[in-house]
């Protein structure tokens, strides 16, 4: 059994939380991960705020753990979703893409605990000053909207700088992953490419394959000019986009080609204008399976890694 202060805080039997993935994340992907013994998070993403709310109400049909609610800072919406997680008193609230400190008053008076994610160590510091509970070290491995350190490089320097607990993110994807995450000092990570192929997850047949044939070198970062790079899967749409970063294509225009990309790929399976946002652990994806199994695999494996380790030492 693996138990941190992530267990203890969150009252989890997993110290796993499935990412916050715009447009992927629903209530019932977060409640069969809450339901299986790590923590759902279900994305705002990009959408507003009834969207959320109705979301949150399908996890409580589904489950009666506590799950979180991952918050876009980037999005139109995000003032008004924030003011639903603190009206509907969510156990959890990450953040990603941003900082979020203008709505911690809100979330700590409605008693929603703040994990946000981080991808420094200044952002770092700022979040522990500001109240927050745990930390989330996001690496460049990851998926969608990245920042520049890899995690075995971000997970330490944020652990030595603060006194809460980190979970590690990026780059993990089994239980090898997690084992190393924990010698890095994190107490629990958080996956989102592997949870892609939970049978919970709804998104459309095209992307699950497209993550079963993904190979190592099958990811690319797009949207470094406008300044929010975002990892995905290398298809047409990606790879000309990459391209014309290096033109003199105005960026309104350049804003414009982007929008309504992820929609494509995680409705309508769509190869052609679709952008599949994943990880650089895509290659490691080898089956679907239910949520609850992955969140059962990754912590077994990691345990039996994490006992082995000892073999090493003479
Ligand atoms: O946020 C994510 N991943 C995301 S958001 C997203 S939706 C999107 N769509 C189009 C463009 C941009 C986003 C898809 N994937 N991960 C968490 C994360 N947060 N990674 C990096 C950061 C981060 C970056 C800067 C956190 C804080 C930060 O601080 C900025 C500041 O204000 O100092």
């Amino acid at each position: 059994m693996i138990r941190t202060r992530i267990n203890e805080l969150l009252g989890i039997e997993y110290p796993v939380f499935q990412g916050g993935m715009a447009w992927i994340a629903d209530g019932k992907l977060a409640a069969s991960v809450s339901e299986g013994g790590g923590l759902g998070i279900i994305a705002a993403g990009n959408a507003p705020a009834d969207y959320v709310r109705e979301q949150i109400r399908i996890a409580r049909s589904i489950t009666d753990k506590p799950f979180g609610v991952n918050v876009m800072l980037m999005s139109p919406f995000a003032d008004e979703v924030a003011k639903v997680i603190a009206e509907e008193k969510v156990a959890v609230v990450t953040t990603g893409a941003g900082n979020p400190l203008k709505y911690m008053k809100a979330w700590k008076a409605a008693g929603v605990k703040m994990i946000p994610v981080v991808a420094s160590v200044a952002m770092a510091k700022l979040m522990v000053r500001v109240g927050a509970e745990a930390l989330i070290a996001e690496g460049t491995e990851s998926g969608g909207h990245v920042g520049e350190l890899t995690t075995m490089a971000l997970v330490p320097q944020v652990c030595d700088a603060v006194d809460l607990p980190v979970i590690a993110a990026g780059g993990v994807a089994d239980g090898r992953g997690m084992a190393a995450a924990f010698m890095l000092g994190a107490e629990g990570v958080q996956m989102g490419t592997r949870f892609l192929l939970a049978d919970e997850c709804s998104i459309h047949e095209n992307y699950k394959q497209r993550l079963l044939k993904a190979k190592d070198l099958d990811t690319i970062v797009t949207g470094r000019r406008l300044g929010h790079p975002v990892r995905g899967l290398k298809t047409p749409f990606t790879r000309e986009y990459a391209k014309l970063e290096y033109t003199d294509i105005s960026d309104e225009e350049l804003e414009k080609k982007g929008e309504g990309a992820l929609r494509a790929a995680v409705q309508d399976g769509d190869a052609e204008k679709g952008s599949f946002l994943a990880g650089q652990v895509a290659a490691m994806l080898s089956k679907e399976q239910p949520a609850a199994e992955i969140l059962k695999e990754v912590c077994e494996e990691a345990e039996n890694y994490l006992k082995e380790g000892a073999k090493w030492v003479k």
